[in-house]
């Protein structure tokens, strides 16, 4: 029966050891709630670090032992581990570089080589548990190389990721020294999903232009395996947070608070000691608001709760202190005997607690500098049972995504933050209500369980989409039949496109004359009698009659404008006229003249704007600028726009390379047909084929193909494989 095996760097559990005897306490995370509804059952199974080092094997084994009976599997690291890649390479690499910290970060080849070894190790364990057909979930930043690792040695695996944290912008992930290689795992996964599209759009650039992969709708071919990328914004447990408000042990808390903190306004702030929360901004706000507006004095408090983390690391302890200052000063400036403007707890709370303050605060400030998405927000709403309540939201929390009906702030923004907070605590309760039910209804939908169930059926998608694709991959069985149709066969026609097909695509399109080995194939093919061979191009007659004049071959140039029978002359193949060329001319060379790295190739009759050279992104800007305009321009001249791989075409409706196909296909007779092509263009070809022939694509997009390869390499091994016939 196949498992689904969840991977992260932490197991949902806490486990701690007093007078040598280890206690157990699972851990209330929104993941581990979430995830609960896969890893308990059946054989599945939760791999991770238990949370602590354990240097006694014997230890090892009686966590690994009981951990076993509640479906969880120990990954045990050093202290070393612990410190380089955890610590390290994980929270002062990936962390602050994530988050655009990135006067925070560290580039240490020491620490790469811990997270990257660590990784490994928990590769190593995976393979003692995973068996074909099971599914695998791999979490966070802390596991990026894990799942190109996993497809090394599983390679029809389903493998999942997600992302907690944001992905950063192309600008700041490319400073990382590995970021080649960090990308590179995580492409290993069949399925990747980020919180939000913008996450999303930051990842698949940086696949775009280090991997040079691009995308259609966050699909990409890696290898020519489907890959697909979305966002799916991760929701809370609803109604445990509902439930958790109304229970008896809140309730009484709520009270008791009540009564120490009077009857003032109360605004609330949860987060863990981090630089990319923005506490002292926060803090900040607060001041400036009590100066702002003096009337809210002794009538409105802060509850800031700071959960304890890292704070020996030299970059927390600065920020603790930072706040404890400015707690100080704002407490030191305004108090009063009956009135503390911060109540400021630097540790965590239990449930219950956090359940009385998300009930009593008129307003929950959530304002990071940059958040992945931000659990606390979607508590704070689920809590509001009497629907009362302002959320202020900052722009840079994932959350704000979704919640757009909380007051939106830039937390950078002094004034506007101020501002909030005033409209916040003078909203009419109608509008409070409003607003709070409207997020209320999204983010009961969206829970935790809608998210999880989202992600394992988009992962399946994938795996089948992926199935669909390769049962057309010409694989050995394909490929040795092929061959012996070839054999058998006495008149043979091959048509074979060039750019693409025969030779990978050059910078320099006119760097790409065939190459020894290329030549030689063609040798061999054309010398054959049996042979009739055909290039099929795009490219000009007088560059095909360069190339191709050595072999005795037949040539179709500008996609079935000229044909050339062997031996003999280019002739048209239709009637056609080049009027309308000037007037295109002119409007190409305009984007020419404003797109540094394009330019323009004129043939016969078409024209070709190229910008395999330009700045990437801007290219794409360009195309779609361009296509338009000349879409309009081309509808009363029969001409045809069509963008191909980093070109954009313009030419007459009539010319198509299945003419030109056609009317070989009807001068050559054979018993053996074979097609290769890689692009549009190459479509018409294939169209034109009679049925039982080869029709042959290089790449794995939909196609009228029947077959498919991965490179152009492949279609060389398999003109090998027919010339050594
Ligand atoms: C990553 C991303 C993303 C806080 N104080 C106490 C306490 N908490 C709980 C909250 C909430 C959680 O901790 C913090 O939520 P985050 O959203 O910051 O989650 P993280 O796991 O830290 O962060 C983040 C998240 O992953 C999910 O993808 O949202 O952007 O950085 O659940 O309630 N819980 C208790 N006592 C406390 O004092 N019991």
């Amino acid at each position: 029966m196949p498992k689904t095996i969840i991977v992260s760097n932490r197991l949902p559990i806490k486990i701690s050891e007093e007078a040598g005897v280890l206690s157990y306490n699972p851990s209330e995370g929104g993941l581990a709630t979430g995830l609960g509804s896969i890893y308990k059952e059946g054989d599945n199974i939760w791999l991770g670090w238990p949370g602590m080092a354990v240097p006694d094997e014997a230890k090892q084994d009686e966590i690994a032992a009981h951990l076993a009976g509640q479906n969880m599997r120990p990954v045990f690291l050093s202290e070393k581990e612990i410190e380089d890649f955890y610590e390290g390479f994980s929270n002062e690499t990936l962390w602050p570089n994530f988050h655009y910290f990135s006067q925070y970060t560290v580039y240490d080849e020491a620490l790469w080589l811990a997270y990257r070894q660590v990784n490994r190790k928990f590769a190593r364990e995976l393979e003692y548990i995973i068996e074909e057909g099971d599914t695998v979930w791999v979490h966070d930043y802390q596991l990026l190389l894990l799942p190109e690792m996993v497809r090394e040695e599983n390679r029809h695996i389903a493998i999942g990721f997600f992302l907690h944290i944001p992905f950063p912008s192309y600008e700041s992930f490319r400073q990382i020294p590995w970021r080649r290689e960090l990308l590179n795992g995580m492409l290993g996964a069949d399925f990747l999903g980020f919180h939000t599209y913008d996450d999303m759009r930051h990842f698949l650039s940086s696949v775009n232009r280090l991997a040079g992969l691009s995308n259609a709708n966050g699909k990409i071919t890696v290898d020519s395996r489907l890959v697909m990328v979305d966002a799916l914004p991760m929701g809370i447990d609803y109604e445990k947070y509902e439930q958790s408000a109304a229970s008896p042990d809140t309730l009484e808390r709520e009270v008791r608070y009540r009564t120490f903190l009077g009857s003032g306004k109360l605004i609330l702030s949860i987060d863990r000691l981090d630089y990319s929360k923005g506490i002292p901004q926060r803090l900040r706000a607060f001041e400036r608001f009590l100066y702002t507006y003096p009337d809210f004095r002794g009538k409105v408090s802060l509850i800031m709760i700071v959960v304890p983390s890292r704070d020996t690391v030299p970059k927390y302890k600065q920020l603790k202190e930072e706040i404890d200052l400015l707690v100080g000063r704002i407490n030191g400036h305004f108090s009063r005997l009956n009135w503390t403007p911060v109540h400021y707890f630097y540790r965590s709370f239990p449930l219950s607690a956090l359940s009385a303050f998300y009930r009593m605060a008129h307003v929950a400030m959530v304002t990071p500098l940059r958040d992945g998405m931000n659990l606390v927000c979607k508590e704070y709403i689920a809590s509001r049972l009497d629907k009362k309540g302002v959320l202020i939201l900052s722009e840079m929390a994932g959350a704000s995504k979704e919640l757009s009906d909380a007051i939106l702030i830039n937390p950078n923004n002094m004034e506007h933050f101020v501002e909030a907070l005033h409209t916040a605590l003078v909203m009419p309760e109608e509008q409070q209500k409003r607003h709070m039910g409207t997020m209320q209804v999204s983010l009961r939908r969206y829970n935790i369980h809608s998210w999880v169930k989202l992600f394992m059926e988009r992962l399946s998608h994938v795996k089948k989409a992926q199935e669909a694709l390769m049962t057309r991959l010409l694989d050995d069985t394909l490929t040795n039949q092929l061959v012996q149709d070839y054999a058998k066969a006495k008149r043979r026609l091959i048509f074979l496109d060039y750019d693409g097909t025969l030779t990978g695509f050059h910078p320099n399109p006119e760097d790409a004359a065939p190459d020894e080995s290329l030549i030689y194939l063609l040798e061999k093919l054309t010398t054959d009698p049996k042979n009739e061979t055909v290039i099929i191009s795009g490219r000009g007659r007088h560059t095909l009659d360069n190339w191709m004049s050595r072999f005795d071959i037949h040539l179709v140039a500008e996609h079935g404008v000229w044909l050339r029978r062997k031996g003999g002359e280019f002739t048209m193949l239709a009637r056609l006229n080049d009027g309308w060329k000037s007037e295109i001319m002119h409007v190409l060379e305009g984007y020419v003249n404003r797109t540094p790295g394009s330019f323009v190739e004129e043939k016969d009759y078409s024209l070709v704007w190229h910008y395999r050279k330009v700045e990437t992104g801007l290219g794409e800007v360009r195309t779609r600028e361009l296509t338009s305009h000349l879409k309009y321009l081309a509808a009363n001249k029969n001409l045809q726009v069509l963008e191909g791989d980093m070109v954009v075409e313009i030419k007459s409706s009539d010319i198509h390379k299945g003419k030109g196909a056609a009317s070989l296909l009807e001068a050559f007779p054979a018993d053996f047909i074979m097609a290769c092509g890689d692009d549009w263009t190459d479509e018409d070809t294939f169209m034109a084929m009679p049925p039982e022939s080869y029709t042959i694509k290089v790449g794995s997009t939909a196609s009228a193909a029947k077959y498919s390869v991965t490179t152009v390499e492949d279609i060389r091994l398999l003109l090998q494989k027919l010339i050594e016939n």
